[in-house]
């Protein structure tokens, strides 16, 4: 039986990708070489530090721990300006209705993201409201594909693992509900996302419809 609903933020309720793209391509230009959309690609869902890593790696560029903790900081004070003027406009298709039906139908929800400016992103979309729980970048300490994003959300919403399903663009955040015991719905491409249960291309292809006949969200 279904309890909860746990949803990443970054490429399922919006698309921050663009941002973190704006700002790591800044950085990587201010370094003198270029970082392309396709590289992005790999920095989704990865956390800050590790996201560096993968940058600097591309550059072929090589710096101690105090710089790297620097460069990190730019790249989030780029970011942070871009999100500070996110709006509601920019929700993804599908995402505030499915919350609220998810609400008005009993079903606990919680965020479950790697981002530490989660809070900042759900305030400027007026989502915040709409979360029983908040689990991100600033609770945990181990990264995606670990599960232990999704098994705190769970315990804050005092459900069982085998009572929740995550909602995830990347890989690596489904191979962690998989590892949490939770059932998953991949928001993307099927063949690349291959873990999960079922995947769609965005939230607006699921209704409460589909997660009872997926999962039976009302008991028998
Ligand atoms: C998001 C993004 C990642 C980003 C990470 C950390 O994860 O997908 O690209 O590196 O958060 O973000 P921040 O630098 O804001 O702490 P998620 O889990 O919401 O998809
Ligand atoms: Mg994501």
């Amino acid at each position: 039986l279904i309890k909860a609903c746990i949803f990443d933020l970054d490429g399922v309720l919006v698309d921050t990708a663009v941002y973190h793209y704006m700002a790591w391509k800044r950085l990587a230009l201010e370094l003198g070489f270029d970082f392309t959309q396709e590289q992005n690609e790999g920095l989704k869902g990865i956390s800050r530090m590790q996201s560096l890593e993968i940058l600097l790696a591309e550059g072929g560029l090589v710096f101690d721990e105090a710089a790297k903790l620097k460069l990190a900081d730019k790249k989030n004070r780029w970011y942070c300006e871009y999100i500070e003027k996110m709006t509601a406009d920019e929700i993804l298709p599908g995402a505030a209705s499915l919350l609220k039906e998810l609400k008005s139908n009993g079903i606990k929800t919680a965020l479950g993201s790697a981002s530490k400016n989660a809070e900042t992103i759900l305030r400027n979309t007026n989502l915040l409201s709409q979360f029983d729980a908040i689990v991100d970048g600033n609770n945990i300490t181990k990264a995606k594909p670990d599960p232990q994003v999704f098994l705190l959300a769970a315990s804050q919403l005092k459900v069982k693992p085998e009572e929740c399903v995550v909602f995830e663009d990347a890989r690596a955040g489904i191979a962690a509900a998989v590892k949490a015991g939770m059932h998953s719905v991949g928001i993307g491409n099927p063949a690349w996302l291959n873990q999960a249960d079922i995947v769609v291309p965005a939230l607006k292809d699921i209704s409460i419809d589909t997660l009872n006949n997926l999962f039976h969200t009302k008991g028998t």
